[in-house]
């Protein structure tokens, strides 16, 4: 076990390595006993290092069999070899191969990196630093590799061989046995290297890329799951025509395979030609897959797929780097899903994702910039910082150098760094170039952690006709980050006239404005704007145009108005939450002091006429109903907050909500079509999300034909979308039909492991106060394993995340279970162990009681010995 003695790695100190590796051959030799991987290695000298230098290798939990350099035996003084090193003392002047033999043991290997077992199937998963638990290696990623693979296994077991690259070669081996070889020519990091060996299904397609190359597809699946993959093929084929037509980059195989595994830490992973996926990802049919789960699937089957050309062909020089492959693969998988579906409605979802995700982190002991500077655990860096601000960074660097010079910039990335291990100074210096802009300051959103707020003040001079907005912009302290610099902020921005029209003006001072982005620099802009005819309602920071929290205290009938005219969609939501958010926080101190929580007439009139206007988008009308959650709520409370009081404010103005707008939410109910044949696109998802946001606001005043009626569609439901639901509003309402709606679940999908991941679900964040032990008690289904993520994070990860009140029980008993799961799972997997443990990150924030209660509770897993280095760094940094 790695402990948390380890030092912090730190950017400031990267240097190359002294050896380079042009080539790597593995033998892969699979078997139910043991395996047995020999790693032939070249090494070159890097210019600078002196002849003769130690040749230091990384290993993780490994076992030498034996080691030869250039074919000859070494002698046992000239290396020292332990399970997380491998030294080479006097390595020759010139190049020289090195090949080290490892037995590993992939069935006991329950951390999932490296070569693991999933249901049988063999597989890998090197990144961050997996390959190090299959070889001995240079494993970072600034060390590029040509890999071959021959691999060998069991025909019965494993008819099914897969690496990297191209086939090159397969036979029989004798004994039972066949191999294959596998060539990548392309050189990649040991991060991107993958294997699959075993029984699998498979589905074939092909694809004729944009200059006429034919590259076969496969999405391969466990026996009997082949009917389920039509979707992500779909998806895949949508995703390469796209990154040809919007981003003009080709796919450079022959073969792309993509393989679905049931047990795996993440969402996938992008290995060269060979992406690993969570089940999750890939497996859809309308009776267990949800419109949510159908879009996730096609935007990771898309982000895996950019991946191709940002992050493997050019790819990072340090783990530092990781937001330049996945904020800009992040950001591309948004525009991607924009142009499938409904932009507007997307960038809605990714900024409530942003905001319930990222935000909290960048206000909270975890802080950290879109670009680190140091670390203990890369494990703990894949987060919503570097994936989603780093697409939002890149969202505003696009909005501020413009649609083509950004296209100009990116071809100028390609064209360069193609093949290289590259960093963000690389990268902005291409946009720098193409834009012929200083990017300097802009480049301190990499590095600066923590949201900016920005406050606003307006001032309307009829006399002068000058239109006045102050903008003050503030980034807050984080960790080791105590003093920060104005960040370059660009606004997107509307004068709304009173005819909803947007108002023109005659002239703008005070800060830079391009077309309709006001871009501010310094820690306060007065911007004028001259020939205004009347006061306008300002529409600032349209479409979200940065991530940072504005501040521009509109009055409740401006925001209302915004809410019904804003030429913007975006902020016409946005009015529509901030009005919310104002009588949620006023309702969470209200029942703080015992009174009542109360709902503005006009906000639910407004609402109501939004909702029931048949020409607007239905996805956008259900997100207009959705009002932000509790957790969104405690956020904005800061601190001293008490769960309860937080949910008796929701609860009060979804009733308010339901009650006053039943009518035009009767109306949406009745007028769905229960013929309509399921389709999983856009439109079809957006119907659904209406009729269920109306179904359920109309439970939520607790009436009982309204419960009888979703009873009604849970049992008539045709599809996962509206049966889950159903069931979630009747369990979650502790509606007296719950009970039996869960055992008919259960009953009919028990056999599915991914709808079985609903059930639990549901169940682990219902707001009742015996949801804790039934959460407790579903440990020991047959149906529950600690040892698979996606069930524990089903269960537990969303009892402690999406279950404020439960998790953060006055007694402080969901809060020691979840602790007790943290020490559990700490030893056999502490990659996921540590992700459920970030769900304490906001313990400061509660009222005193609970606040001790959790710091009881996080000092119990720091006391655990011994500890994962990824549970250590997390709850380290949680308590200091
Ligand atoms: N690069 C992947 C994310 C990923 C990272 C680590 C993993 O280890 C278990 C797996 C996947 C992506 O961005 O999709
Ligand atoms: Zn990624």
């Amino acid at each position: 076990m790695r402990t948390d003695t380890a030092p912090a790695v730190r950017l400031a100190d990267y240097a190359p390595t002294a050896y380079a590796i042009p080539t790597v051959a593995l033998d892969v030799r699979l078997a139910e006993t043991g395996t047995l991987v020999t790693a032939t290695i070249a090494f070159t000298r890097r210019d600078g290092t002196p002849a003769g230098a130690e040749l230091v290798l990384d290993g993780d939990e490994l076992d030498l069999v034996s080691a030869a350099l250039d074919g000859a035996p070494l002698a046992p003084d000239a290396f020292t070899a332990s399970a997380d090193r491998f030294v080479l003392k006097a390595p020759p002047a010139g190049p020289f191969a090195l090949t080290l033999t490892t037995r590993l043991d992939p069935a006991t290997n329950t951390k999932l990196m490296g070569l693991y077992r999933s249901s049988g199937t063999w597989c890998t998963q090197c990144e961050a630093e997996g390959f190090r638990r299959i070889t001995y290696f240079l494993d970072r990623p600034d060390v590029l590799s040509v890999y071959t693979v021959r691999m060998e296994a069991d025909r019965t077991a494993a008819p099914v061989l897969l690496a990297n690259g191209n086939p090159v070669e397969a036979g029989d081996a004798g004994d039972g046995r066949h191999f294959a070889v596998w060539h990548d020519p392309w050189p990649k990091p040991a991060y991107l290297f993958a294997l699959v060996a075993g029984d699998l299904a498979v589905l074939k397609d092909e694809f004729v890329t944009c200059s006429g190359r034919r590259v076969e597809l496969g999405v391969y699946v466990e026996h009997g799951n082949v009917a389920r993959v039509g979707y992500a093929m779909d998806a895949l084929k949508r995703s390469m025509r796209w990154d040809e037509e919007a981003f003009g980059r080709e796919y450079d195989l022959d073969v792309f395979n993509v393989v679905a595994v049931g047990d795996f830490n993440m969402g996938a992973m992008e290995n060269k030609g060979l992406n690993i996926f969570n089940d999750k990802y890939v497996l859809a049919d309308p009776d267990v897959a949800t419109d949510a789960d159908y879009a996730g699937i096609e935007a990771v089957i898309a982000h895996e797929y950019f991946h191709n050309w940002t992050g493997n062909r050019i790819t990072c020089r340090d783990w530092f780097q990781l937001c330049l492959k996945e904020g800009l693969t992040v950001f591309r998988d948004q525009e991607f899903s924009s142009d499938m579906r409904s932009r507007p409605v997307k960038r809605i979802a990714d900024v409530r994702t942003l905001r319930s995700h990222q935000f909290p982190e960048d206000g909270g002991p975890l802080a950290h910039p879109v670009r680190p500077e140091t670390y203990k655990e890369i494990n703990n860096f894949y987060t919503a910082t570097v994936y989603e601000k780093g697409a939002e960074v890149i969202r505003m660097l696009k909005t501020l150098i413009g649609d083509e010079a950004f296209r100009r910039g990116m071809d100028l990335y390609f064209e360069r760094h193609d093949g290289d291990a590259a960093t963000i100074e690389d990268f902005l210096a291409c946009f720098a170039e193409a834009a012929d802009e200083d990017l300097d300051a802009f480049a301190r959103w990499y590095r600066q952690a923590g949201t900016p707020t920005v406050d606003v003040a307006e001032h309307y001079d009829a006399a002068a006709r000058t239109y006045t907005l102050t903008l003050r912009q503030t980034v807050p302290p984080t960790p080791g980050q105590p003093d920060k610099l104005p960040h370059v902020i660009p606004v997107r921005f509307g004068l709304v006239g009173p005819n909803g029209g947007d108002m023109a003006h005659a002239g703008v001072s005070g800060a830079e404005v391009r077309g309709d982005v006001i871009v501010l620099t310094q820690p306060r802009h007065t911007v004028v704007f001259e020939g205004v005819a009347e006061r306008p309602v300002p529409s600032l920071f349209r479409g979200f145009s940065a991530p940072v929290k504005p501040n521009v205290g509109l009055s409740l009938s401006d925001l209302t108005f915004l809410m019904r005219h804003d030429g913007d969609a975006f902020n016409r939501w946005q009015a529509s939450s901030t009005l919310a958010m104002t009588m949620l926080v006023a309702g969470a101190h209200a029942a703080r002091r015992g009174g009542v929580p109360r709902a503005d007439a006009a906000y639910v009139d407004a609402l109501g006429e939004i909702v029931g206007d048949d020409r607007l988008d239905p996805a956008f009308r259900a997100l207009m109903l959705a009002v932000p959650g509790e957790n969104d709520v405690a956020r904005e409370l800061g601190d001293d907050v008490d769960p309860d009081a937080v949910a008796a404010s929701h609860r009060a103005l979804r009733v308010a909500i339901g009650t006053r707008l039943k009518p035009v939410l009767s109306t949406i109910l009745a007028a769905e079509d229960p013929a309509a044949p399921f389709a999983p696109d856009a439109a079809g998802a957006g119907r659904r999300a209406l009729v269920n946001a109306a179904g359920d606001l109309l439970a939520a005043t607790g009436e009982a034909a309204a419960l009888d009626r979703l009873a009604a569609r849970f049992s008539a439901a045709t599809n996962m979308t509206d049966r889950l639901a159903a069931l979630t509003s009747l369990v979650h309402r502790d509606a007296p039909q719950a009970d039996a709606a869960l055992a008919a679940f259960v009953e009919r999908f028990g056999g599915v492991p991914l709808a079985v991941d609903k059930w639990l679900a549901v169940q682990a964040t219902a707001p009742l106060g015996r949801t804790l032990d039934r959460v407790a008690a579903l440990t020991a289904h047959p149906a529950f394993s600690f040892r698979n993520p996606n069930r524990t994070r089903a269960l537990v990860g969303s009892f402690a995340t999406l279950n404020p009140t439960q998790f953060a029980r006055r007694d402080g008993a969901g809060f020691d279970f979840v602790a007790d799961v943290v020490r559990r799972l700490d030893d056999s997997n502490p990659q996921v162990a540590a992700r459920i443990l970030v769900a304490f990150r906001s313990w400061r924030s509660y009222e005193p009681e609970r606040r001790a209660r959790a710091e009881a509770a996080l000092r119990r897993i720091a006391a655990k010995r011994p500890l994962s280095r990824d549970v250590a760094d997390i709850v380290e940094r949680t308590l200091a």
